[in-house]
């Protein structure tokens, strides 16, 4: 297989579409040979990072934590995609300073009403009842990428065309 191992890292808000666009890409690399594995808060913060709360702290662990872990997917040659909501530009600086030129920030941009009128889970109504506290975009900051490598506005553009673009960045950039 004539790629290299390399780290696609989705930042944006709670409903963004980050978890939904990574696990298309995933679908997609494999059907290429591509080998690709997804990490989200699902199959993350179950595990590794169980002992977390949503403290700005607590998150840059998280944050941290997945860095490093994306850095041995990055030695075993696969590619990483990682789906976090990673609001601080600090947390996305130490990002890169962990995993250099094999890292690229993804910012899947969409305003917080739409994500908030999504609420797929419910936790938007029970961040604005008080009842989950920190809650990003409500009671705790997202900080917009200023230079990310890829953006796409989910909002205007349907999945399928944010998954076509992440596809055709992941491809020139391991390729
Ligand atoms: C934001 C929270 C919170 C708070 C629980 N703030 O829509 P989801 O459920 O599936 O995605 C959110 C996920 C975010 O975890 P991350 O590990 O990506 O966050 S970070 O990068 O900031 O460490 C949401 C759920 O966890 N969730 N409480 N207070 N999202």
């Amino acid at each position: 297989n004539g790629h290299k191992g390399h780290v696609f890292w989705f930042t944006g808000l709670s409903g963004s579409g980050k978890s939904t666009i990574a696990h298309h890409v995933e679908t997609h690399l494999h059907h290429h040979g591509i080998r690709s594995y997804v990490l989200d808060g699902d199959n993350v913060r179950h595990g590794l990072c169980s002992d977390l709360s949503f403290s700005p702290e607590a998150r840059s662990e998280n944050v941290r934590r997945i860095g490093e872990v994306s850095k041995l997917f990055v030695d075993a040659g696969i590619v990483c995609l990682c789906a976090f909501i990673t609001p601080l530009k600090a947390d996305r600086d130490l990002l890169r300073q962990i995993l250099g030129t094999n890292f690229s920030e993804i910012f899947v941009s969409c305003p917080l009403c739409v994500c908030e009128s999504r609420d797929v889970k419910g936790y938007y109504k029970l961040a604005r009842e008080g009842k989950i506290k920190n809650y990003t975009g409500i009671s705790a900051p997202y900080k917009i990428p200023e230079q990310p490598d890829l953006r796409l506005e989910t909002a205007s553009l349907s999945i399928e065309r944010c998954v076509e673009n992440t596809l055709n960045y992941v491809m020139d950039t391991i390729l």
